[in-house]
């Protein structure tokens, strides 16, 4: 390993030699660039060194194939993984650049939806600190998710180019290239399959190093890029067809082109097949090339390589890992098969039934049609072993992604407790029958280094200077804090620290977007995708409604609150964005109202990407975490806004449970049905009606959408809302409203006692160490991988 130089001396010398720029003349772009490549040149040599170690010690390797990764900004991470913010600063500021502005030069790589995509970023961040061998594979999209803006308070999409800004963190690997194939027949001769595919595309391979806490360690995001073989028709150009000589290149780029923007609903289109085949396909040729490379004997595979499927999207590994062993390798079909199911592993994200996948098969067939032949005698020979099975993968002419994944896994995890049980008992319960250990949880977790140490340096510094910086990579070390919490002078720094964060997102949000807002106020906070589970009309909702009983009685000692509300809806998802609609509508009648205007404001920001939300995690007083009980497998950020000390206000759902368990049920606002009461509730014949008649103030709310008072111009504009929540209400957003009610009103007299308030956010934090993903990729290690951490090995 060569000696670098001070990192002032790294960056001097990237401004110089790599972007050929001095301090006088260089852009905020060219300083964002030196300091990430002199960043970037202290990981590598972390990065070869693991990969030395884990050659020589002959390891298992860990492969988690996910279709996103939202990674966000990497520069930020780097420096405090690396703990160079001081030295970074100073350098900066030396040269009269801000430090922050350089940070925020970055475009936000969102190569990912929400919850499922940060979640692998996280856990890419964590296998690195905890120094388990591992790989990231996934697509190296050209457009990640759209950029939103509001035009008279709807939403719409604008391409995301995170690429057009130079990108410090890639390393291109041209002589990684793999040949994917779609289409085309089959060949049977006797035992000998082959598969002659019609058309081919090449997965070329883009690294991106992801480095642990202090450097111990680092592993590679792979993602590939797609490129035709043939990338330039000469004759087609010779012959005056400019156009058409340049098309290949475009026909093939457009698998890796833009990632599908939909979060928990599959739309079944067949670009969206290719892009789960490519990935999936490069991937396994990668991982048997560096196993062939290393250990040759098929047999051993299980025992060096672990591959997890983020959800179903990489589910066709199985059949193409089966496919690879047995049409190509020659091993028997039944060995294959057992190979197979001892690499994988298959994460459950969601029990909707919109988002669970399902092919047709003619379209399946048509793309896969080795993969299909393959998948029915993966069925066939499920059933034969299991003679009391009933549901095959391969009913009502469809393929079943989630029977698939199943079948082929060694372990199948759910990422809450709940989740997890409803598993067993709704969407897997046969399954469950048949392979009673199969079914594993694993609750999700978050990093502690970019959720807390980077997102909020003054809380990571009042804890650390309170028990110590081993908090960082052990973070059940926050309970530690029980008795600071105690103490009346700690109280009083953690709320200093609170109200600083406030501060600051106050005079963000005055800058950027025109609002001004007290930081006085409860910032009450709900920021995840929009979705009709999700209920972010129940938020609104409620909204209303209290701003009508302030407008009756101003004088009644409100909690003065700022409704914070950030997040993206599908394109296609049209209830979303009309919710998205009605927030910006009902926000600009409250927010001009001078008798509410002391008590109540309603804002919703742009463009929620990771970036925002390192923003306003940290700036929250309360956490809304409303879905309806059983819909919400997990969430994370929930556990965000716990370690950051903004109590929850939440329903029995997802790892909501598991937050109250930590943070004990007195610093945590719950209402609403269970899931089993929700399970029942739809039952009851006009479920909706009942609760509205029995709540003046919900019906009240209602009916002032419904007239038209937040679309003056356009009284008809939300009878759809208005419509389907008096009517069907699926997701009982008006069977919670009244509890909600209830749990915000006591969420108003928690927080007007000050010092209480503190108390219970503080508690969050102590409590809130369990939801380090460290914890969670320690239990996939040893529940689901069989793998052992390097570090000190
Ligand atoms: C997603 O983000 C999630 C589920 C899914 O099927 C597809 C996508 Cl893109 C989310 C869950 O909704 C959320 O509850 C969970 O916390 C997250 O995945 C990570 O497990």
């Amino acid at each position: 390993m060569t000696k670098l130089p001070s990192l002032r001396e790294s960056i001097l010398q990237h401004l110089r030699y790599s972007f050929g720029k001095d301090p006088e003349h260089a852009i905020l772009e060219d300083w964002r660039m030196a300091v990430s490549y002199a960043v970037r040149d202290r990981i590598t040599d972390a990065w070869i060194n693991a990969t030395h170690r884990t050659y020589d010690t002959g390891a298992k390797r860990v492969y988690y194939l996910s279709m996103e990764f939202l990674i966000g900004r990497l520069l930020e991470d780097g420096i405090v993984n690396l703990e160079l913010v001081d030295e970074a600063r100073a350098v900066l500021a030396e040269f009269g650049k801000d430090y922050q502005a350089v940070l925020a030069d970055e475009p936000d790589a969102a190569l990912g939806n929400g919850g499922l995509g940060r979640l692998a970023a996280c856990f890419l961040e964590s296998l690195s600190t905890l120094g388990c061998p591992a790989h990231g594979y996934g697509i190296r999209y050209e457009h990640g998710l759209f950029r939103q803006s509001f035009v008279d308070g709807r939403q719409v999409e604008m391409p995301e180019h995170w690429l057009e800004q130079r990108h410090a963190w890639e390393f291109e690997r041209p002589e990684v290239r793999y040949r994917v194939g779609f289409g085309g027949h089959v060949d049977t001769r006797g035992e000998t399959v082959r598969w002659y595919p019609a058309e081919e595309v090449e997965a070329e391979a883009f690294d991106t190093p992801v480095v642990g806490w202090k450097g111990r360690w680092a592993n590679t995001l792979r993602l590939w890029s797609g490129r035709a073989i043939h990338p330039f028709d000469l004759d087609r150009f010779n012959h005056g067809d400019y156009a058409g000589a340049a098309q290949p290149e475009a026909l093939a780029r457009t698998i890796s082109r833009v990632l599908y923007p939909d979060d928990t609903t599959e739309q079944g289109k067949e670009l969206r097949l290719k892009q789960e085949y490519f990935l999936t396909c490069a991937a396994l040729r990668d991982i048997l090339r560096r196993f062939n490379n290393q250990f040759g004997d098929l047999r051993k595979l299980p025992a060096k390589v672990a591959i997890q499927l983020n959800d179903t999207h990489p589910a066709i590994a199985g059949p193409e890992l089966v496919r690879v062993l047995h049409d190509e390798r020659g091993l028997p079909f039944d060995d294959a098969l057992e190979i197979a199911q001892g690499c994988l592993s298959y994460t459950n994200h969601t029990l909707l039934p919109e988002a669970l996948e399902a092919w047709d098969e003619s379209l399946f067939g048509r793309l896969l049609p080795r993969h299909i032949q393959l998948i029915d005698r993966i069925d066939a020979t499920h059933a034969a072993r299991n003679p009391s099975r009933q549901q095959s993968m391969r009913a009502d002419h469809q393929v079943k992604m989630g029977q698939l994944s199943f079948v082929m896994a060694h372990k199948v995890n759910g990422v809450s407790a709940l989740h997890t049980d409803l598993m067993k008992s709704t969407v897997f319960s046969e399954l469950h029958r048949l392979h009673p250990d199969r079914i594993v949880n694993q609750t999700n977790g978050v990093t502690p280094r970019r959720w807390l140490l980077g997102c909020n340096p003054r809380l990571a510094s009042l804890i650390t200077e309170s028990i110590g910086e081993a908090w960082v990579d052990d973070l059940d070390q926050l309970t530690r804090l029980e008795p600071n919490v105690q103490d009346a002078a700690w109280l009083d720094r953690y709320a200093q620290v609170k109200r600083d964060n406030k501060v600051d997102l106050a005079n963000w949000m005055a800058r950027h977007h025109g609002v001004h807002v007290d930081p006085d106020m409860l910032f009450d906070v709900q920021i995840k995708r929009l979705h009709e589970y999700k209920r972010q009309h129940l938020n609104i909702l409620e909204t209303i409604a209290l701003w009508s009983e302030i407008r009756d009685n101003p004088e009644a000692g409100w909690t003065p609150r700022l409704k914070l509300f950030a997040g993206k809806a599908a394109p296609g998802y049209f209830f979303a964005k009309d919710i998205i609609r009605l927030i910006n509508d009902a926000a600009a009648v409250i927010n001009a109202d001078p008798v509410t205007a002391p008590y109540l404001k309603v804002a919703f920001l742009p463009n929620y990407n990771v970036s925002l939300a390192e923003r306003l995690v940290p700036a929250a007083d309360l956490s809304e975490q409303i879905s309806t009980a059983g819909k919400e497998a997990s969430g994370t950020g929930n556990m965000k806004f716990a370690l950051n000390g903004a109590p929850t206000v939440g329903t029995l759902d997802g790892a909501n449970v598991e937050i109250r368990e930590h943070v004990g049920a007195e610093n945590f606002f719950l209402f609403g049905m269970t899931a089993e009461e929700v399970m029942e509730r739809r039952h009851v014949d006009g479920h909706a009606w009942r609760a509205i008649e029995a709540d003046p103030r919900l019906r009240r709310a209602l009916d002032l959408i419904r007239d038209g008072r937040f679309s003056p111009q356009d009284p008809g504009r939300y009878h759809g809302i208005t419509g389907n929540l008096e009517g069907p209400d699926y997701f009982l957003v008006c069977s919670d409203f009244t509890d909600y009610w209830r749990a915000q009103r006591e969420v108003d007299a928690a927080f007007a006692d000050r010092s209480r308030w503190s108390r219970m956010a503080a508690w969050n934090t102590a409590r809130s160490g369990w939801f380090s993903s460290d914890r969670t990729i320690r239990g996939y290690m040893a529940d689901i991988w069989n793998a052992q951490s390097l570090i000190g090995a």
